[in-house]
């Protein structure tokens, strides 16, 4: 039997199904360092990881290492020249998160433009004495515009939402979607400083890449309304946090939702203390069916990826699928 390594806790029926295959080591415990995790994928076939870094030290350690499955959309995490020097098979869980992730972004918005946490601290700690006209004054979402930076399936699920909400839609990305894409969410391709200065809420979906680090800092701050939001469901590194605290005290903007931080779980201390903002601790994908739905997928990845199942030989969602079939190097 194969060797495969869980890095991390995940459904117990999961792990059942990967043992049907594999000789499974389950890491039920902390997440793994690096050292600790390049020991343990010494001995073994493939790997499912939930964030950890790899790259070519661990292949180096590691020569029977064929797929690393991910449990996640993104792949920051994922040297790709190193995983396709090697010609190790990676895999993601794109797709099935893609409308609980986009729920959560509009909860995230609607929670920054309302000041519903904000709100609810307030109420916690027996502040409430009496109604006023003026207590906790937001900006509305509907009849606003909203403006999506990432325009992929996730940003496109969360544009789709916003007819609802009779939003204007306004979005920048790498390249603009298909023209039958933006006749459908009836959104129009802005420059990305056009963007900033026309949205009322504006959300983050790209992918973290060293180009996309800091996307928004003081100077994308700075374009912004003073009644603005932003959100970040997208990846911690992608906002300036430092910058955005400084933009939320001195109401540069309005407010903030994150469930994404640099460093994280280690936050800036200082997200701490700015009220107008909503935190989160990385949830978006976090509904039962759907955490289920892409532990399945990440195991169909695995089992199809080192050649056994049904589909063997074709993992659902290969990353790199030009490496499948080459030998390890
Ligand atoms: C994951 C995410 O749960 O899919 C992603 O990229 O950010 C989350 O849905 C998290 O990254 C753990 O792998």
């Amino acid at each position: 039997m194969q060797k495969i390594l869980v890095a991390r806790p995940i459904f117990p029926d999961v792990i059942e199904r990967l043992k049907q295959y594999f000789d499974v080591e389950w890491n039920q415990g902390d997440v793994l360092s690096t050292d600790e995790l390049t020991r343990r994928l010494a001995d073994k076939d493939g790997a499912l990881t939930a964030g950890e870094p790899i790259g070519s030290a661990v292949f180096a350690a590691a020569p029977r290492l064929r797929v690393v499955s991910n449990m996640a959309v993104g792949y920051n995490n994922f040297d790709m020249d190193d995983f396709d020097a090697a010609n190790v098979v990676c895999t993601d869980t794109a797709d099935v998160l893609n409308e609980s992730t986009a729920d959560f972004g509009w909860a995230l918005m609607m929670a920054a433009a309302r000041r519903i946490a904000e709100s609810e601290h307030w109420l916690r700690a027996g502040k409430w004495q009496k109604w006023a006209y003026d207590s906790f004054l937001g900006s509305d979402l509907y009849g606003s515009t909203l403006g999506v930076i990432g325009m992929g399936r996730i940003g496109q699920a969360l544009a789709r939402r916003a007819k609802g909400f009779n939003m204007q839609v306004i979005y920048h990305n790498r390249s603009r979607v298909a023209p039958e894409i933006e006749a459908e969410l009836n959104a129009e391709y802005v420059s990305k400083q056009d963007l900033l200065r026309r949205a009322d809420h504006v959300v983050l979906v790209l992918p973290y890449t060293q180009e996309n680090h800091h996307t928004m800092g003081a100077a994308e701050f700075a374009l912004m309304k003073p009644t603005a939001t932003l959100t970040n469901i997208a990846r911690g590194g992608i906002v300036d946090d430092a910058a955005l605290v400084e933009a939320l005290r001195s109401k540069q903007i309005a407010a903030a939702g994150l469930d994404v931080f640099e460093g994280e779980p280690h936050l800036n201390q200082d997200l701490l203390s700015v009220p107008n903002i909503v935190l989160t601790a990385h949830i978006a994908s976090a509904t039962e069916a759907t955490r289920r739905a892409m532990a399945n997928l990440a195991a169909d990845n695995l089992i199809a990826g080192l050649g056994e199942g049904p589909r063997a030989g074709r993992p659902p969602n290969p990353i790199n699928p030009g490496v499948i079939g080459k030998a390890r190097s």
